[in-house]
């Protein structure tokens, strides 16, 4: 548990030589739903994304388009703008690492490092990936048929590179960092790739490479500026430039670092593991509480590429599918941290069983009967039978309890799945009670066993908010439950519907899907 009521989640600062898609808007959903459900929960909140704009890659990649790095860099960082837009998310704040305060903020950084003796000046020869803005070893590479070399775990091509550069002990905190991991059990997240990080550090750690002096477009290296930062340092210190490094003692550093989750791909989960705790060890800082590398999804069973065509961007799919029931999927789908593939089958099926089916029918059939049968007003209820308590009990704290433990683990699909049991539970109760039948018969008891399940379609309606927030608000104004009356804080705990609350005439919120005509062609 977080022991204060301050929260700060950041995704990765994204590659401006790349465009949106799903594996990008993937992080970006997930660390949402996260600070939405901390905002709910009574948490301060601070969650950052931004781009990231230097490096070799973007400088060849503008030059190819005729663009300056900058103009480029402003071009491609809107559509992460864009993005995030298009998805619903709420980032705090928007960080460029071309932004100035982002260039103090390197500049300070590499200025302690440099104080504490871990920088040094001496000539790289190696392999380099420019693709992956990375080096590697003799052992991390293998040739191809025509030569060529690449880099085993992620297939780019790589480059022989010497040149004169900066270099980072990095071989001198092998011990500290296998220490901090063996004291720090929850750091990486899932588990098994905790033990992946583990191992690569127990093999031994080489000196890292930080500075370049072929190409000039990166954060001047302060005292000389015939080198640039190596990308990654430059990248990484976004995470303390929002929370204003380098002043330690200001609001942002004192009140939300260290960050609560750094969420990244497993991709570059190396770098956040190992290369920035142990930059933020040698400039003395406290290291954040947790790195959670998610998986990587396929489309239809194929790795995503331009050249395949199947690169999906996040506005085809929030037209095609919308948004709620996109965030939906993507995040019940897969449990966070394996990898998941994206498959418009899946989502068409989880759209019409969980969404239509379980959670729609059950509001729209609910407050159908409500609106019908009850003057459409809230009815009164006599005594709660023991069904009915079971019932609100399930749908009230219980839940909420449970979901705030998944997502201190960031579990999405375990939230998920909890929450849809109790809609399933509802949906029985609705079945076992039939209150259709109980007009005529005893209008009392109808009116009760309605209210129970206004009252437990209110609290799910509340939970649902952080992963479906337009599908909960439309729910929520048609129960007329006031805009200061959505927080965590009212699940349960003796809130409840009024009764005689007079409300709206149903909209369903979730339909069916239904093939697009040429589509089923
Ligand atoms: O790595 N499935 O940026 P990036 C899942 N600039 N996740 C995916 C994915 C896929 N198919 N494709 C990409 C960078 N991602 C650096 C970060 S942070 C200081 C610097 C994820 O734009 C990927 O794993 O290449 C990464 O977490 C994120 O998208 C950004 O990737």
């Amino acid at each position: 548990m977080t022991d204060n009521k301050n929260f700060y989640i950041t995704t990765p600062i994204y590659y401006v030589n790349g465009v949106p898609h799903i594996g990008t808007s993937y992080t970006s959903i997930a660390c949402d739903v996260m600070a939405r459900f901390k905002r709910l929960d009574g948490y301060d909140v601070r969650f950052l994304t931004g781009t990231d704009e230097h490096g070799l890659k973007v400088a060849q990649t503008a030059e190819s388009q005729g663009m300056q790095p900058k103009e480029f860099a402003d071009k491609i960082s809107e559509y992460f703008r864009e993005m995030n837009t298009v998805l619903g998310i709420t980032n705090d704040y928007f960080i460029r690492t071309t932004d100035e305060d982002h260039k103090r903020a390197a500049q300070a950084l590499w200025t302690k490092l440099l104080a504490k003796g871990d920088i040094y000046l001496d000539k790289y020869s190696g392999w380099y990936s420019v693709r992956d803005e990375a080096y590697y070893q003799e052992n991390e590479i293998e040739t191809r048929e025509d030569g060529s070399k690449i880099a085993i775990a992620s297939g780019t091509e790589v480059e022989w590179v010497e040149e004169e550069s900066y270099f980072f002990k990095l071989s001198a905190y092998q011990d500290r960092l296998l220490e901090f991991y063996e004291g720090n059990p929850g750091f990486v997240m899932p588990k098994g790739r905790f033990n992946e990080v583990k191992s690569f550090v127990s093999g031994g750690l080489k000196d890292l490479s930080i500075s370049r002096n072929s190409f000039d477009w990166g954060i001047p290296v302060p005292d000389d500026p015939a080198h640039v930062m190596y990308v990654w340092i430059d990248a990484l210190t976004n995470y303390i430039t929002y929370l204003g490094y380098p002043d330690m003692e200001g609001e942002g550093m004192k009140n939300f670092w260290p960050a609560d989750f750094h969420v990244v791909g497993k991709d570059i989960l190396r770098f956040h593991a190992i290369f920035w705790p142990a930059f933020l060890m040698s400039a003395d800082i406290p290291l954040p509480k947790c790195v959670y590398a998610h998986g990587w999804w396929t489309v239809e069973g194929q790795k995503m590429s331009k050249s395949a065509g199947n690169v999906i961007a996040p506005q085809d799919l929030v037209d095609n599918y919308g948004l709620d029931q996109s965030r939906y999927f993507m995040l019940r789908e897969v449990p966070f941290g394996n990898d998941g593939d994206f498959s418009r089958a899946a989502l068409i099926q989880r759209m019409n069983s969980d969404l239509a089916n379980a959670l729609g029918n059950l509001v729209q059939r609910t407050l159908s009967m409500i609106f019908k049968n009850c003057d459409a007003q809230i009815p009164a209820h006599g005594d709660f039978t023991n069904e009915d308590q079971a019932m609100l009990k399930l749908a009230g704290t219980e839940m909420l309890e449970k979901t705030r433990k998944h997502l201190e683990a960031m579990s999405f699909h375990r939230a998920l799945e909890d929450i849809w049991f109790v809609i399933g539970e509802a949906n029985a109760y609705v079945d076992a009670q039939a209150p259709w039948g109980l007009k005529k018969t005893d209008p009392d008891r109808m009116g009760t066993v309605l209210y129970v399940l206004a009252e437990v379609i209110r609290n799910l309606a509340l939970i649902i908010q952080p992963v479906m927030p337009d599908a909960a608000a439309k729910i929520l104004d048609q129960v007329k439950v006031s805009e200061d009356e959505r927080e965590f804080s009212f699940i349960g705990q003796g809130h409840r519907l009024k009764s005689g609350v007079t409300i709206d005439q149903p909209q369903g919120v979730f339909p069916r899907y239904v093939e697009p005509e040429e589509d089923a062609a």
